[in-house]
């Protein structure tokens, strides 16, 4: 039975990094005088390296204007981050960002429930918070639910390796003194289900704009989003594939069907190729 799920940020709550952090990243690069911008077929590239200053630095040598030596790049990666969070924090505020469809009615059902709920993100905790802030409205911390809508959440400060290294995962485990099987876990890319399934959590995959047709392996379901229950697979189990949005019922049947005994014990992290977790200092 499920006790806690547990939500990836970008990407699954949000369409973040389409709407935020992409263009927010170009914000930074002209206010710097730089004339560079990634195009959407880039920074899709770009994804495959987790955290937003880690892809900066990826970059760097694809551009023959950067710096040359290696403390230049760090110092030029560390600005040009912090101005693209301040520039994501502002679309944030004028209302660009939004939560996805269908995700605040499930926030609602799981909490009405009494499941409690946790963020798993590699994103920093300030990007985090504020598109709580923004995007959530009074369904945040001093929102209409007794206690905060979310209970805990592991950010990119938190952990050393970042997705799809497992230890954000592991790291919500423990702190919510959970095993996986009476977790789930939310993800839209193939780094967030590697990570979660390392960890021995199970996870339903809602597709967002970047990860629309990469190959996911092992996840419990995939489907277009949380609002319809059409192009799911398998098909939801509580009411079948009619109108309606993806439900709790839904999340509860897919996870009982799964079977643990093959993946309880948290295996090594099973990192899809091409992807890089290492974590800046
Ligand atoms: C999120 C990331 C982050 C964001 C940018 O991955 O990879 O780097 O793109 O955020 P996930 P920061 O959805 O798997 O958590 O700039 O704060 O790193
Ligand atoms: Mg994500």
């Amino acid at each position: 039975m499920i006790e806690a799920l547990l939500w990836d940020v970008d990407g699954t709550l949000a369409e973040t990094e389409r709407d935020g952090h992409r263009p927010a990243f170009n914000d930074a690069f002209a206010s710097m005088g730089l004339p560079w911008s990634w195009s959407e077929a880039r920074y899709g590239e770009l994804l495959r390296v987790t955290g937003g200053r880690e892809r900066i630095l990826s970059d760097l040598p694809t551009h023959a204007d950067a710096p040359a030596t290696a403390p230049e790049r760090e110092a030029l990666a560390r600005e040009l981050h912090r101005r693209k969070n301040i520039a994501y924090e502002r679309r944030l505020a004028e209302g660009a960002i939004t939560l996805r469809p269908g995700v605040r009615e499930l926030l609602e059902e799981a909490a009405t429930r009494g499941l409690r709920q946790a963020i798993v993100t590699t994103t920093s905790r300030a990007n985090v918070a504020a598109l709580l802030r923004h995007a959530l409205g009074p369904m945040g911390p001093t929102g209409r639910f007794a206690r905060p809508l979310f209970e805990l959440a592991v950010c990119g400060e938190d952990v050393v390796a970042k997705k799809p290294d497992p230890e954000a995962y592991t790291q919500a485990l423990q702190r919510l003194a959970l095993p996986p099987r009476a977790t789930l876990a939310l993800e839209d890319s193939p780094a967030g289900v590697a990570a979660a399934g390392a960890a021995g959590v199970a996870v339903v995959v809602t597709r967002s704009a970047y990860f629309e047709a990469d190959t996911v392996a092992g996840a419990l379901a995939v489907g277009p989003g949380l609002h319809t229950r059409a192009g799911w697979q398998p098909v939801p189990p509580a009411l079948g594939a009619g109108p309606g949005r993806i439900t709790l019922g839904d999340l509860l049947a897919w996870q009982a069907g799964h079977d643990f005994a093959s993946s309880e014990a948290p295996r090594s992290a099973g990192q899809p190729a091409g992807w890089q977790h290492s974590k800046l200092p």
